[in-house]
């Protein structure tokens, strides 16, 4: 009985430890960033990432950077007429308190124009996130291959 007592008792003071790590980092938790690789020629290309807001306020992504593209945007697609679009996201994201969002194919996504050159697979780039309370937020990319879908299979929560 004691012994079980203890055992709970470490188990709460544990849990305590990573909630308070979390909190020190503003409670926003990105994963899954991910860049598509392009053709040569491409001009542009997409990104997709996962945020989970662990924090108690809700925040926003406001928008993106990337020093590989000349013009970096957060996108929807909306079907206009019966042609699926995109077009950017005036309002960014909203990330609500204890909430998660996924920017992932055919829906939001993370986009870059301008490329300066074509984004290679065995690559790795950088991303900043920018968000309304958390600000600039620069993470590495894994670079997907073109064409494939997003690998989310690794994403547990
Ligand atoms: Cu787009």
């Amino acid at each position: 009985m004691l012994f079980s007592t203890r055992l709970i008792i470490a188990v709460i003071l544990g849990s305590m430890t990573l909630v308070s790590a979390a909190r020190a980092m503003d409670g926003l938790m990105i994963s899954n960033l991910e860049l598509r690789a392009t053709a040569p020629s491409a001009g542009a290309t997409a990104g997709y990432v996962t945020i989970h807001n662990h924090g108690e306020a809700d925040d926003r992504l406001i928008g993106v950077e990337a020093s590989f593209a000349g013009k970096a945007e957060l996108h929807e697609m909306k079907l206009v007429g019966d042609v699926m679009k995109m077009r950017p996201l005036e309002n960014g994201v909203a990330i609500p308190a204890g909430g998660m969002v996924t920017l992932q194919k055919g829906a939001n996504h993370l986009m870059f124009m301008r490329l300066q050159e074509p984004i290679n697979l065995d690559q790795s780039y950088e991303i900043t996130l920018i968000f309304e309370k958390a600000g600039k937020k620069t993470l590495q990319a894994t670079t997907i291959p073109l064409g494939n879908k997003s690998s989310h299979k690794n994403h547990k929560h």
